[in-house]
């Protein structure tokens, strides 16, 4: 890690702009990494932004807490010469936040803790990928301790609740680290208070979830099947359905499938981590990581259940 450390440090002192993205529909984990990063390389005295397209509700939440003076929309002031882009929180050049700029700047740094896939970002300066790592605010809560930098309470609050998330309640990927990382948040004030209410999600949104855990079942005792069949779902709701039904009693591997568009379904999959959701996913059209991937399917959601069926079938 020290290694890594030095290596982003000497980096932004290379450059007089920096120029921080994360990917498409932002989280909290890109996002406050984005934002603690772009707080660093202003106190290097560098010209830095956190360049976002749209401002989806995590946008907003960090809004609410801080000033805004660091989001961008446009490259004005960014010259393709003495600009580093620096990249968090994914590896894909197609899901980065705006991959126009990948042609334009040529000073790039990557770093992620996605697994690497086909479309990852070529050419960099300089790259780390770590796909055992919990989210990059794992890996910016060790860098400021490295740099001796202190962030506000909000942030660390922000961090914190990116962590959560990341983790899903400190579930996956988490390591002796990734609890030290939260404790260190806790040690620069994070609220845990404050947390909660960033956390905490509107009525609604409670009950269509609930709406959707109805139509789940369960499959040869330890599986869970969720199909959604009234039109086209957000990739996230699929997700949040998957989480949501590891925690129902005896389950360890849970899917839930819709449209996300008119001829694509989803499938969301997630493990406690006793079978690969990776290797599901890959039978699936997808890929992913132990405790949770996604695959995409052709064709009708009877079909795709079948399939996922039939996939099931073959390891339990
Ligand atoms: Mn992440």
């Amino acid at each position: 890690m020290f290694e890594v450390f030095e290596k982003l440090t000497q980096k932004i002192k290379e450059y007089d702009n920096i120029l921080i993205m994360s990917h498409k529909n932002a989280d909290l984990d890109g996002l406050t990494s984005s934002i603690l990063l772009c707080q660093i390389a202003r106190k290097f005295k560098k010209k830095s932004n956190v360049f976002l397209t749209e401002k989806n509700s995590n946008v907003k939440k960090v809004e609410e807490l801080f000033d805004n003076s660091l989001l961008t929309n446009d490259f004005n002031g960014y010259d393709y010469d003495n600009t580093l882009l620096v990249i968090l929180d994914t590896n894909s050049f197609v899901y980065v936040e705006e991959p126009k700029a990948l042609s334009i700047y040529k000073h790039v740094v990557v770093i992620d803790h996605h697994v690497k896939g086909d479309d990852y970002i070529k050419n960099v300066e300089m790259t780390y990928v770590n796909s055992n790592l919990s989210s990059i605010i794992e890996l910016m809560t060790f860098y400021i301790k490295h740099i001796n930098y202190k962030i506000d309470q909000n942030l660390a609050t922000l961090m914190l609740a990116g962590l959560e998330i990341d983790t899903n309640s400190f579930n996956f990927k988490t390591t002796p680290d990734t609890y030290k990382a939260a404790g260190i948040l806790v040690e620069l004030g994070a609220s845990l208070i404050l947390k909660q209410s960033i956390l905490r999600e509107s009525r609604e949104d409670i009950l269509k979830r609930n709406e959707m855990l109805k139509n789940s079942y369960v499959y040869r005792d330890i599986v869970s099947i969720c199909v959604l069949n009234e039109g086209i779902y957000e990739a996230s709701e699929l997700a949040q359905v998957a989480d949501e039904l590891l925690h129902f009693k005896n389950i360890e591997l849970s899917f839930c499938l819709g449209f996300v568009d008119k001829d694509t379904i989803k499938i969301s999959i997630r493990s406690i981590g006793n079978y690969n959701a990776q290797e599901l996913a890959a039978k699936l059209g997808g890929g992913g990581t132990l405790m949770s991937a996604a695959g995409t399917l052709k064709g009708t959601l009877v079909e795709a259940e079948e399939k996922i069926r039939k996939t099931v079938g073959e390891i339990i």
